[in-house]
């Protein structure tokens, strides 16, 4: 019995030897080698999320759009909760043990944060508002830094655009140029090109660590070695990574780590830019105010050192505990239990779409995360999403803030459907039936 086998033989209903890929869809999608792990418990699990039993439209929710946003469990709500009604105040501020315990909480959160992703230090996490402002921040203050006219920033094919705009931003600013990292039509990139377009006049490469529309895993250590070979610092969009797999950014080598809390089970407003000490000592601070300053006189200002001087004003504190909590709860499943179940959503996902005539799954990379976008002959995606949607089903239908993508494999949107810890199989069955239904409507 192969690797694939046992995966799928220990997870209920696939007997062992079924196809996992159709014909003409290649290269296969490679197992996850996490097995000997006891599965999680959807059922018990899926009580956690009080949306998964609404009603919309007259159908129960099918929530296959964990890529746009995550839903919460409800320990990470009563969390928050508790701090709002119970606990809340500023943190950082003044001596009363009401302000104290916040800033306990809120510190605590921090190091869940460190813990979680591997950093050396909580002096490395600098709290954002989301991986967008996380990439900014970069942008602002490293970027210009670093940055000069002529220079060149190297970002990868498959860029969500808050890993592009920035940089374009800047480039503009300063008279730089933006190179690509190209793609294959599976969705892979050409590492083999990067030799070349990593020139003595690259500051800094930008790469997602899993697109949010081909589901690639990106190797990212690997391109990280690449760039550190010849210098240049690497920034890694991990968006859609830290839901799925263990990240760890001392074993990738990363100088900047940046994603969003609403995506990992946690709220919104609050994410994570993580950033080696030796850049963050060395980048100038970015929004200026409270909180971020040692001394303030009308001559001149002081300011903390990282993580305190990127973080001016009142935080998100509910928010930040929320995604400790967020972090204790995933945890607590098991990131590799997660992607076990998650990766036979999307092999058992792939093997069903992939027969319905007419349907092509765009991005099929070896290693690839639980997300399928697709399109259908003959319909618009949009129209795709609106009869998923009387369905119950929530897809996402768009360009996914990733034109770029969908001008290179020639589409105008797809539809996605992306998976989480607490779908099932027969949501997925409801999700191929309801895309054989819009297609029969529509013949
Ligand atoms: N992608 C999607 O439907 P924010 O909005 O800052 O939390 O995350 C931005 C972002 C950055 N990088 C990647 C790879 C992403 O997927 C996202 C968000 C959502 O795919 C909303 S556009």
């Amino acid at each position: 019995m192969t690797e694939g086998d046992r995966l799928l033989a220990t997870t209920r209903d696939v007997p062992p030897g079924t196809p996992r890929t159709m014909p003409g869809q290649s290269p296969a999608i490679a197992p996850v080698m996490t097995t000997t792990l006891p599965p999680l418990d959807i059922a018990a699990i899926r009580k956690d999320f009080a949306l998964l039993s609404r009603v919309l439209r007259g159908k129960p929710v099918i929530y296959l759009d964990s890529a746009v946003s995550g839903q919460m469990p409800l320990q990470v709500i009563e969390r928050m909760v508790k701090y709002e009604r119970d606990e809340h105040t500023n943190v950082h501020r003044g001596v009363s043990t009401l302000s104290q315990e916040a800033t306990d909480f809120y510190e605590a959160a921090r190091e869940k944060v460190r813990r979680f992703i591997g950093a050396g230090s909580i002096r490395e996490i600098v709290w954002t508002r989301g991986t967008t402002e996380s990439i900014n921040l970069v942008a602002q203050t490293f970027g210009r830094m670093v940055v000069k006219e002529g220079d060149e920033i190297l970002l990868s094919a498959m860029e969500h655009h808050a890993n592009i705009v920035p940089w374009q931003m800047l480039a503009q600013e300063k008279g730089a140029t933006i190179k690509v990292i190209p793609m294959t039509d599976t969705g892979e990139l050409i590492l083999a090109s990067l030799d070349e377009l990593i020139t003595d006049r690259t500051k800094i490469v930008g790469v997602v660590h899993i697109s949010n529309v081909l589901g690639t895993v990106n190797p990212v250590k690997e391109i990280i070695a690449m760039a550190h070979a010849k210098g240049v610092p690497v920034l890694v969009d991990g968006a859609q990574a830290v839901p799925h797999l263990q990240v760890d950014v001392k074993d990738l080598d990363a100088d900047f780590y940046a994603f969003s809390g609403h995506k990992l089970s946690g709220p919104t407003g609050i994410g994570v830019l993580y950033g080696k000490l030796a850049h963050l000592e060395a980048m100038p601070p970015w929004h200026g105010g409270g909180s971020m300053i040692r001394s303030v006189t009308w001559e001149k200002t002081t300011y903390l050192p990282a993580p305190g001087k990127f973080e001016a004003g009142t935080p998100p504190i509910a928010a930040a505990i929320g995604l400790g909590a967020a972090i204790d709860y995933v945890s607590a499943l098991g990131i590799d239990r997660i992607a076990a179940h998650e990766h036979d959503l999307l092999l058992y996902a792939t093997e069903r779409l992939s027969r319905i005539p007419g349907l092509r799954i765009l991005g099929s990379a070896k290693e690839k995360a639980s997300v399928i976008s697709f399109v259908v002959e003959g319909i618009h995606p949009h129209d795709m999403g609106s009869l998923l949607d009387g369905e119950g089903i929530v897809v996402r239908a768009g360009h996914h803030c990733a034109q770029p993508i969908m001008t290179r494999l020639k589409v105008p949107a797809t539809t996605r459907a992306s998976f989480a810890y607490f779908n099932t199989r027969e949501e997925v069955d409801f999700l191929v039936s309801a895309v054989e239904k819009a297609i029969e409507l529509f013949k």
